[in-house]
């Protein structure tokens, strides 16, 4: 029996700020969410996904039973538990026989729980014997990895959440924390509230909404963040800002880093970084003249074929200022996802062992072993990420298993890992939604719970390891990660080593904690200490947290003392390089992508909360205004984006944030949402020689109008899950199609398709039916000689479905009734003329974007509001927008700063 309203305190399954929430439930079903006040990381606020989890995860979109390929070219079905592990342990023990434990792989993902992550961990070294097991956090955090480690010793970062309220002067590089660290941004606008001398500079080619709090914002062009460093240490030397005392006490390397920066002069820096001398000296000078200096940073910095060079540029200038191990101090690598810093701790990228030992380091290697009761560890150096898929559609690879990653979209250069997929013998595909692009090529589909429904532990951008608490079972057969792994190991070990005892004879995931934890004694993570128990007294906690510890540690470094051989950290002398793809005349332009304030990823999630999509309601390439008169582009049309390995056709909009030469695409869309196979379909594979990272912000693309005359609108509402995965195939055939969903209290699906010449008859009417317009009360007119089409479905005096065919001027008129719950008087006379203009003043009006998501205020009202004389506090009071989360201050800002201010008499 359900009891209504329980509490379960558990964690945000998003971003790497690692917010504690409240799940309100009746042990069955999530009913809502709230921020846990007593969580450190956010003191009860939350972002505007974190407030609509409760809203995510339409079971329609779920996967609820394991699903098996028989043979390549069948369809999948149904199967059981029992059978499916039993086949997947018969698959790979009989490759690992045939072929050796190389010829198998493991991708897994930041967003598994530290559990999880172990288990994969063990399985793949200790029991296959391979070192092919490398996570999603390759794409994002690995060169900071490099950064750290090979700057300062050990991969931590050294700073808490309060060094970044406390810092007198923040430096925030490729990282637009407004967007993808919500509630940190938060707590920074307080703090820069309440101490309006702190200085903020953001490094950024584009003009975010992170810019609004900025006091000076440095538009480099892309990828020049290395110059940008380097240009700063010169004029911190010239002036003598550097603390000369810390260098000698405390680092190695200074001279040769000198001897380098000495060519870094401001106007060469200036001219390679594409900004003014002035502001390159405030820059350092803001830098040099700090009390306190603090940096973050992230993909920008991350996500480059320099991305090793970049943080150890930015760590250098730390250590010549002594800016690190004090209050307000450090270079403080934001992370993306909210486990990546687990999988970090228990080594898995294929080049770590638990507990941050390197795979490569026989000592190392001995030491998890002979903990494990293992012979000896594999020493054959692993796959990462990028070099993984290749070895996978070269045929080295021929049984991959993948969790909670989604690759056919998230990868760059889609087209090879579309083939690599597609010809791999056998992949297992572990996933919470079966929605997902690479679902489509699992020959083994394995349900696994999520958010709400898994119990474990995770670590944040801060050290802070949180207790993951499960409110209500996984739906149907979908089982937590740790289980299925475990128990898919169990059966492979039968084949592998029968007779020994198991290795994973776990029963909860506290028994995979315990066990893991020792690995990290007196290692510089040294969480040994803590427990589950530990966690639910005393809250969340920051490792280190050795054992007989009171409590965590919130600062590093404080002594200058570095986990190096020698206990100093390192200079690093690495000279600018420019991305891989120079501009040139057939690409001019650089292609730059990144995140959504609403979405998450490949949108497995969020897409399925209609409300997530009201703030950016499809793919949009974004190019600055000039670009598009150059190219006589006009916003809205459709272009076809090239780069050197894909294209994508999408509408075009002028962003005035973007600067000429650049362009902007958000990474969330794959082959489900829009047709093609997405952002990552023009990125390239090129990666950071240490970091094996790729450059996934910086590709050579060139765009070009494209005609395609016919084309289709439609809205339908109700079973949008349902509807979309029955509807998205009959678009396969169209040059462009965009599926997504609108709406609020009636969540519909919304669907924008063209091509060179109308469809075959016979396909529109499958449409329709799928649409609901084929039957029943639908308005239709039909010219076939025009192909013009058009068909409203009304019930109850409402609009419940549109269709429009041919051409589609009045689809802006139409949603807008639709959105209003009423039927035009207008709208029958419109339907029975034979164009499809609408009527009068009404032409083609656009609703326009959900600024404020929480309490569904538009951007037009923002804009009426800014119009009448309104400042912030006036339109959150009148409006009420941005009251709530929050998320959306960022933005009313920008609009209050461009638009005129009404004068009033
Ligand atoms: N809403 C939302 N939040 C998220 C996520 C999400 O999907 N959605 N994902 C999470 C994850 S996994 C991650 S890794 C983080 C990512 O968080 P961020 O890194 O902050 O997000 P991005 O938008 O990928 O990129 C940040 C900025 O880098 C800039 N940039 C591009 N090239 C350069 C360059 O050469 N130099 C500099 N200095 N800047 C450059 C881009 O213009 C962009 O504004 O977000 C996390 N939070
Ligand atoms: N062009 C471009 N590409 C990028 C980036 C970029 O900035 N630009 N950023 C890169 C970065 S930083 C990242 S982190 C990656 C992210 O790329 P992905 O890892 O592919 O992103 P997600 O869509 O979050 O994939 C996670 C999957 O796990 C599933 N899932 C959720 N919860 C669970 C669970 O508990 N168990 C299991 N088994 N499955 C679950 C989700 O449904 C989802 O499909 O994208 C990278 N790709
Ligand atoms: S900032 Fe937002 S997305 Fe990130 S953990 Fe907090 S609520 Fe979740
Ligand atoms: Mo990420």
């Amino acid at each position: 029996m359900p009891t209504p309203s329980q509490i379960t305190a558990s964690t945000c399954c998003y971003c790497g700020v690692g917010c504690g929430v409240l799940i309100e439930h009746d042990g069955e079903k999530i009913l809502g969410v709230q921020g846990d006040p007593s969580h450190p990381a956010n003191f009860g606020k939350l972002c505007s996904k974190g407030s609509t989890l409760h809203l995510t995860g339409d079971l329609d979109a779920r996967g609820l039973y394991p699903e098996l390929r028989l043979g390549k070219g069948l369809a999948r079905s149904r199967t059981d538990w029992n059978s499916a592990l039993e086949h997947a342990a018969n698959q790979f023990a009989e490759t690992i026989r045939a072929h050796g434990p190389d010829s198998v792989a493991f991708y897994i993902s930041g967003q598994l729980l530290t559990e999880d992550y172990y288990a994969f961990n063990k399985l793949a070294r200790a029991l296959v014997g391979t070192n092919n097991i490398d996570s999603n956090s390759r794409l994002c955090m690995s060169s900071a990895v490099v950064g750290y480690k090979r700057s300062l010793g050990a991969d931590a970062p050294p700073c808490s959440y309060e060094d970044i309220e406390q810092s007198d002067c923040l430096l925030i590089a490729g990282s637009n924390m407004a967007y993808a660290h919500p509630v940190l941004f938060r707590r920074l606008e307080e703090a820069k509230d309440k101490r309006p001398d702190m200085k903020i500079i953001v490094v950024d080619p584009r003009r975010t909404d992170t810019c609004e709090l900025a006091d000076l914002h440095l538009a480099i062009l892309p990828g020049t963040d290395v110059a940008l460093f380097h240009g700063i240490l010169h004029i911190l030397l010239w002036e003598g800002w550097i603390d000369r005392r810390y260098i000698d006490n405390h680092t190695e390397g200074f001279d040769e880093l000198k001897k380098l920066v000495r060519d870094y002069s401001p106007a060469a820096v200036a001219d390679i970084c594409g900004i003014s001398v002035d502001n390159l000296q405030a820059c350092a000078e803001m830098i040099g003249k700090a009390p306190s200096f603090l940096s973050l940073w992230c993909m920008g910095l991350n996500q480059s074929s320099a991305g090793s060079a970049k943080n150890s540029a930015l760590i250098n200038l730390h250590l010549a200022t002594g800016q690190i191990g004090r209050p307000g101090a450090g270079p403080f690598s934001l992370t993306g996802q909210p486990n990546a810093m687990g999988g970090r701790e228990t080594g898995s990228l294929s080049n770590l062992l638990p507990g941050h030992r390197e795979a490569a380091n026989a000592e190392h290697r001995a030491e998890v072993a002979g903990y494990w009761g293992v012979d000896a560890l594999p020493h054959n150096t692993g796959l990462t990420a990028i070099e993984l898929f290749d070895a996978v559609r070269d045929g080295k690879i021929k049984a991959l298993w993948i969790a909670c990653t989604n690759p056919a979209q998230s990868l760059p250069d889609q087209n090879k890992v579309h083939e690599a997929l597609a010809a791999c013998p056998f992949v297992v595909v572990q996933e919470a939604f079966f929605t997902t692009e690479t679902c489509h090529y699992a020959d083994l589909l394995l349900p696994a719970a999520s958010w709400g429904e898994k119990e474990g532990t995770v670590t944040n951008s801060e050290r802070r390891i949180s207790h993951v608490r499960r409110a209500v079972p996984a739906p149907a057969e979908a089982r937590p990660d740790w289980a299925i792994t475990s128990d898919f190991a169990r059966r492979l070990e039968q084949r592998l080593r029968p007779g020994l005892p198991s290795l994973f004879a776990f029963e909860n995931p506290e028994a995979l904690f315990e066990e893991y934890k020792q690995l990290t004694n007196e290692r510089d993570l040294d969480l040994s200490g803590l427990s589950y128990a530990i966690l639910d007294n005393q809250g969340p906690q920051q490792w280190p947290f050795p054992a007989g510890a009171a409590t965590g540690t919130p600062r590093l470094y404080a002594d200058g003392r570095f986990p190096t051989d020698n206990g100093r950290a390192r200079f690093h002398a690495d000279p600018y390089r420019a991305p891989k793809e120079k501009r040139e005349a057939r690409f001019p332009l650089t292609l730059n992508t990144g995140r959504l304030r609403d979405q998450w990823h490949g949108m497995s999630r969020t897409g399925t909360a209609a409300r997530l999509f009201g703030h950016v309601e499809e793919a949009a390439l974004s190019l600055h205004p000039d670009e598009l008169r150059r190219r006589r582009l006009q916003a809205g049309e459709l272009v076809k984006v090239r780069s050197r390995r894909g294209s994508l056709i999408v509408p075009v909009q002028a962003d005035e944030a973007v600067r000429s030469g650049q362009a902007y695409l958000p990474m969330h869309w794959g082959n489900r949402f829009l047709k093609g196979l997405g952002t990552n379909v023009l990125t390239l594979p090129a990666f950071d020689p240490l970091s094996k990272q790729p450059e996934l912000k910086h590709a050579g693309v060139e765009v070009e109008k494209v005609e395609l005359p016919w084309q289709l609108f439609a809205l339908v509402e109700g079973d949008v899950q349902q509807r979309f995965s029955a509807l998205r195939p009959l678009f396969d055939d169209f040059a462009y199609a965009s599926l997504t969903l609108t709406g609020r209290e009636r969540p519909a699906l919304l669907i924008k398709a063209a091509s060179a010449v109308a469809p075959e008859a016979e396909l529109l009417a499958r449409i329709d039916v799928l649409l609901g317009v084929d039957e029943g009360p639908v308005l239709a007119y039909d010219d076939p000689r025009r192909t013009v089409g058009k068909r409203v479905r009304i019930e109850d005096g409402r609009i419940t479905a549109i269709r429009l065919a041919g051409e589609t001027a009045a689809r802006d008129w139409l949603k807008g009734l639709w959105s209003e719950g009423k039927t035009d008087a207008e709208l029958r006379r419109w339907l029975l003329a034979p164009l499809s203009t609408p009527p009068g003043s009404a032409s083609g009006q656009k609703a326009g974007k959900t600024l404020c998501n929480c309490l569904n205020v538009s951007e037009s009202a923002v804009c009426a509001g800014i119009a009448r004389g309104l400042d912030l506090n006036g339109l959150k009071q009148e409006l009420k927008c941005g009251t709530s989360c929050g998320s959306c201050v960022p933005e009313i800002k920008r609009l209050l700063a461009q638009q005129p201010v009404a004068i009033t008499a």
